[in-house]
């Protein structure tokens, strides 16, 4: 189907954990209430996990060190987080998202793309199922989530996040550009803090600065991000919504090193960050594998794979590392800058196969 006929929606918690707190103890509501580690009057460690809108006023958000938390804002409501209270509540929203999508998938534990191209018409038709998904969720779970609308899984979710908290934002195809203009690079998916820097030396802050830029100009001066970002700030991101395992046999990520290296802790540390990311989303669609390949591609381009196929299928990272350093270690003598590094797990199996619930804790680990 052409991107321009689909219907995306991005759905996304407001303030997830807090929120449920809220819903439990009304005495919090309208309140700044922190969830994270104990702040133990300014002397503990640990950060935030997250905080109400309230609390968002006094500049605490997700990630900041707890004790500078409990500076900004003493007079907060500070408290631990309840995992199972908050996976219980991810469960229920999930699963009335779900029932409302032609195609549905969870990402993380407060957010999810639904395509319903195959039961809208039209913008209008979205915005009253949308209305009515934030109506039920509401009803029966008893928190509220923001959603964004547009005909890509990139643009549903930079509109999910732009009226929260309870919000709803439509970006029809026409109206992406001056959407995006005024937002920071950032926004785009795949544009991290590394990357950032990069655009930034080349004077490039909002997106609006690159809308005019032709293709070729961005491959020029951004290779492969250069294509992503034409496409993406033109509504064609054509990402399907499937959950990982549908259609999918393998999943891999490879980076190129900013600089071409002999530091084996550096190649190790970006191989732990890619095996991080890989992971966490082959536990959240509870996936396993049996092959692990990497890839090393040398200084002069030259490029080599190797594998292991184990008997068993596993989600195990340590696992996945210690099988790295096996497949790497032939490599270790070559005297060649390393380019870049990549990892790719395959030969899926999906965890319900596996019926051993001793077993599987084991390999979960
Ligand atoms: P987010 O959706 O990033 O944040 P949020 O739902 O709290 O707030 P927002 O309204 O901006 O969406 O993350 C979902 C939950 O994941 C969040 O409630 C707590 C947890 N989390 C952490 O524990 N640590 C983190 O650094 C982040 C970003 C989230
Ligand atoms: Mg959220």
């Amino acid at each position: 189907m052409p991107s321009e006929n689909r219907f995306i929606l991005h759905a996304d918690l407001d303030c997830f954990y807090a929120s449920v707190e809220m819903r439990d103890n009304q005495e919090l509501q309208n309140k700044p209430v922190i969830i994270g580690a104990d702040p133990k009057e300014g002397k503990g460690r640990g950060v935030v996990s997250t905080c109400s809108y309230e609390a968002r006023k006094f500049g605490l958000h997700s990630a900041m060190p707890i004790s500078r938390a409990y500076r900004l804002c003493p007079q907060g409501i500070y408290l631990r987080p309840n995992f199972n209270k908050y996976t219980a509540a991810s469960k229920a929203v999930m699963e009335i998202l779900k029932s409302y999508a032609n195609h549905f998938q969870k990402i993380g534990i407060d957010e999810a793309y639904l395509d319903v191209s195959e039961k809208c018409e039209s913008f209008e038709d979205v915005k009253i199922l949308a209305t009515k998904i934030k109506e039920e969720i509401k009803k029966s779970v008893g928190i509220t989530l923001s959603i964004g609308i547009s005909t890509s899984k990139s643009i549903a979710k930079i509109a999910s996040d732009e009226n929260k908290p309870d919000g709803l934002c439509i970006v029809p195809p026409d109206k992406i550009e001056e959407f995006l203009a005024p937002k920071n690079i950032t926004r785009i998916p795949g544009i991290g803090k590394k990357t950032k820097i990069h655009f930034y030396k080349k004077g490039i802050t909002k997106i609006g600065d690159l809308i005019d830029l032709p293709l070729p100009k961005l491959t020029e001066l951004f290779g492969k991000h250069g294509k992503w970002i034409w496409k993406v700030i033109r509504g064609q991101d054509t990402r399907k919504v499937q959950e990982l395992h549908e259609g999918r046999k393998s999943i891999s990520k490879e980076r190129t090193f900013y600089e071409d290296t002999s530091d084996f802790n550096l190649v190790l540390s970006k191989v732990q960050e890619i095996n991080e990311k890989i992971h966490k989303k082959l536990l959240e669609q509870k996936i396993s594998y049996k092959t692990i390949t990497i890839k090393i591609r040398f200084e002069d381009f030259q490029t080599f794979t190797r594998s292991k196929t184990i008997d068993y299928p596993i989600c195990n990272k340590e696992k996945v590392i210690k099988i790295f350093l096996e497949l790497f270690e032939e490599f270790l003598k070559v005297n060649k800058k390393i380019r870049l590094i990549g990892l790719k797990l395959s030969n899926f199996e999906r965890t319900a196969k596996i019926h051993q619930q001793s077993l599987l804790k084991y390999l979960y680990v």
